[in-house]
């Protein structure tokens, strides 16, 4: 098997850089009825017909709810310094807003193994599984929504005590705004590009106002904000398509990350698509823009784009390009340009890729997944990376995507991101090729650790 090289001299190697796994509630835990867990909106979305792929639902998922003793064993035999996991509000939190104990009980055990092993561990508050009673009441289209999460924020972080090293308020607000308001693919299934906005705009309101509620009751803890990014490059070298590229990346990169950084909207989209602007109220702003330890980055692949009358911004598949089971490109220098042009940009804090993996058409043979291609892709982005902060990007840790293959919305469990192979009918786990090669890249590095 291949090694991971990366030169001696990377930071990459050095004892403060963090390399983790993640994962999220809805993808692995299963038992969504177990211990009073409320139902959330990925819950009623899998549920009505024709929306995930073959009927599939969040059971079992990988059992993590049952079998979560040996998954943090698995994770801690896997050498890694860091597990980024989500808090599902549906289990923690009742329909009145009291905590639900059992749901907490399960967290904070599982926390505090992590903790027994050394295992540092990044919490997200939300990963998309909003409870479907918020839903019922407009959901992220009420601006009450926010403060509901806020009030999450604030029992989590209450009864998790010091348990978390690090939180991040949300997962990609991109995917849960525009996915699922003006797409419609994601939960809750809507399909309005204005009311998306205004539901993004909402999330980044309960990501300030999360904000807020973390610095008083976990003030030892870091907090940020996970955001999901990639390059757009023009189709070709016409005005119209350059121009396409960079509304592209207004849309997604810097509509999500400008208004924390700056305190405002990216002007190129507000100018040029007003009617999209979400309703703000005054000191909104403010309370979006504060200061944040770290933002995380989940990189996947690029966009190729083009002008488009009506949609603006068409995508295109990449020619003669190498692609996961998903389709998408294999694009390691996205990753480095995207963190080189955020850095040239903007005044960051810290970065961490919160989310770097790829989606494999694995199979099981003689108890072993010879999953290659994402060994490739794994030393391809570890390079990426490592090549952004020779070019001055403070970049601070690293996370696969996924720890184990796990529930991948709209496309249920057909595709596969995990570096653990599960057979969804045994519930049996088994090492991949990368994730042995991960494991061996993290012993290797160097003692003083
Ligand atoms: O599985 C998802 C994850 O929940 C959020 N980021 C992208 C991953 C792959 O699609």
């Amino acid at each position: 098997m291949q090694r991971i090289d990366l030169p001696s001299s990377s930071r990459l190697l050095s004892p403060d850089f963090t390399f983790g796994v993640a994962t999220a509630s809805f993808q692995i835990e299963g038992a969504t009825q177990a211990d009073g867990r409320l139902p959330s909106i990925w819950d009623q979305f899998c549920a009505r017909q024709g929306h995930v792929k073959n009927g599939d639902t969040g059971l079992p998922a990988c059992d993590h709810y049952n079998r979560w003793q040996k998954d943090v064993e698995m994770i801690r035999d896997l050498g890694v310094d860091a597990y980024r996991l989500s808090i599902a509000w549906p289990r923690v939190m009742t329909q009145d807003g009291q905590p639900n104990t059992k749901g907490l009980d399960f967290y904070k055990q599982l926390l505090d193994r992590l903790q027994e092993f050394d295992i540092r561990s990044f919490v997200t508050l939300y990963h998309w599984d909003l409870p479907q009673h918020l839903q019922d009441r407009g959901g992220w289209l009420n601006r009450d929504t926010a403060y509901r999460f806020q009030d999450y924020a604030s029992l989590v972080s209450r009864e998790l005590g010091d348990r978390v090293d690090t939180y991040a308020t949300l997962n990609e607000p991109w995917v849960s705004a525009i996915l699922g308001h003006e797409v419609g693919i994601h939960a809750p299934g809507m399909t309005n590009a204005r009311l998306a906005r205004q539901a993004g705009h909402h999330m980044l309101l309960a990501h300030g106002l999360g904000m807020q509620t973390l610095r008083q009751e976990a003030p030892e803890a870091n907090a940020g904000l996970v955001l999901n990014m990639g390059p757009n490059t023009p189709h070709s070298r016409r005005y119209d398509d350059r121009a396409a590229a960079l509304i592209g990346e207004a849309s997604m990169n810097h509509w999500f990350l400008e208004p924390v950084l700056e305190g405002r909207y990216p002007q190129l989209y507000t100018r040029l698509r007003p009617e999209l602007t979400p309703q703000i109220l005054p000191g909104d702003m403010e309370i979006i823009s504060q200061d944040v330890d770290f933002i995380g980055i989940n990189y996947y692949t690029r966009g190729i784009v083009s002008f488009d009358r009506e949609k603006w911004v068409k995508d295109h598949a990449a020619k003669d390009a190498e692609v996961t089971d998903f389709g998408w490109e294999v694009y390691p220098q996205g990753l480095t340009d995207l963190l080189v042009d955020l850095n040239s940009q903007y005044i960051l804090p810290p970065l961490m890729i919160t989310e770097n993996g790829m989606a494999g058409d694995d199979h099981l043979e003689q108890d072993r997944v010879h999953d290659e291609q994402r060994c490739r892709y794994l030393q391809s982005h570890l390079q990426a990376v490592h090549e952004a902060i020779e070019q001055g990007v403070d970049v601070r840790g690293y996370f696969a995507w996924s720890l184990m293959d796990n529930f991948e919305w709209a496309e249920g469990y057909s595709k596969r991101f995990g570096m653990v192979y599960i057979d969804y009918e045994t519930q049996q786990r088994t090492l991949k090729d990368s994730a042995r090669l991960f494991a061996d890249f993290l012993k290797q590095r160097p003692a003083s650790r």
